[in-house]
């Protein structure tokens, strides 16, 4: 099967730095920033240096259920799907599932050309029978799917708790647009964090390497790049905290003094000890999240945790 590559055309309306979100959230009362904006270049380094830490056990469960259970995984999808997986990065979580798992196609899409295109390069020297027909896409703004795809059962893949990100409501609106892009048999292969002690939790999103408040700083260099200008990490501290009520991790970036700073020609103000709000983490017991997979219209079939139940790796089918 040949597919041709995203148009340009199509790569630069999907990329193009979107100023006026961007602005308004940062004039918006309280201000805040989406969490897409976390990966440029040397955010997704910083990332993947988190996903290294011994304090977050998040990436390490998810592997090691994936390692534990992947015949039972790959059993419940089958074979000859179309796998679909939004913000796909570096593409280093499908390889969990290969080669046992064989998709007719594997769709990886992220809201970065150039790191998608590198990573699917990467995967396709170590796995050169899959078919790989990669697709640009801020995947949080809608899901764009080109309709020359096969018309083979369609699987998404959502692992890593990114769904975390959304607000509980939207991350129900996000799963029935994926549920929405499945036409006959198909499913929902998606990991979970749970909740579990508070200090677990704020341990995860505190390093004592500090590599957390990197990347939580490395945002407002981002926007200098993106946008023009002269926001300064050197105002600001990292915090991050577990929201009991809300069941979260609220990431902020905290002004520690009152200063002015200038994004794309437009001047901010910042008090002492304002906060930028630039993460949720949802968490959710794994009841709590079939709910909402079930208002999405999704059917639950299988759930495969980590002995102490602090990850969750969950299958829905369509149907
Ligand atoms: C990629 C959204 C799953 O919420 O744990 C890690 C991002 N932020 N440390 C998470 C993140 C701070 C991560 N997700």
């Amino acid at each position: 099967m040949k597919l041709a590559k995203v148009d340009a055309a199509q790569l630069a309306a999907q990329t193009e730095p979107l100023a006026e979100e961007i602005l308004a959230g940062l004039r918006a009362e309280p201000k805040h920033i989406a969490p897409k904006y976390f990966y440029d270049r040397k955010g997704a380094a910083l990332f993947d240096a988190i996903t290294g830490l011994d304090e977050y056990y998040v990436t390490r469960l998810e592997a090691a259920i994936f390692r534990r259970y992947r015949s039972e995984i790959c059993a419940a999808i089958g074979a000859g799907v179309h796998l679909v997986e939004p913000g796909a990065g570096s593409c280093e979580k499908i390889r969990w599932l290969l080669p046992d798992l064989q998709p007719q196609l594997y769709t990886p899409m992220d809201i970065s050309a150039e790191h998608l295109y590198a990573s699917v390069t990467r995967l396709r020297k170590d796995f050169p029978s899959l078919n790989v027909a990669a697709q640009v896409c801020d995947h949080t703004a809608g899901l764009r799917l080109r309709d020359d795809l096969p018309d083979v059962p369609r699987v998404f893949f959502y692992p890593g708790s990114s769904i975390g990100n959304f607000e509980s409501e939207a991350a129900v609106d996000f799963m029935r647009t994926m549920r929405s892009a499945i036409s006959g048999r198909g499913g929902l292969l998606i990991g979970v964090d749970t909740k579990k002690d508070k200090s677990v939790l704020h341990a995860a999103y505190n390093d004592r390497a500090g590599i957390t408040a990197q990347f939580n700083l490395n945002v407002l260099d981002h926007l200098n790049n993106l946008l023009g200008g002269d926001l300064d990490p050197a105002n600001f501290i990292h915090v991050a905290r577990y929201n009991e009520t809300l069941g979260r991790i609220e990431m902020y970036l905290q002004s520690t003094r009152q200063h002015c700073a200038v994004l794309a020609g437009e001047r901010l103000e910042f008090a002492a000890g304002e906060c930028i709000h630039t993460e949720n983490s949802y968490k959710y017991y794994p009841q709590e999240f079939i709910a909402l997979a079930q208002r999405a219209g999704f059917v639950p079939q299988e759930l495969w945790q980590d002995e102490q139940a602090w990850f969750s790796v969950m299958y829905f089918s369509a149907y």
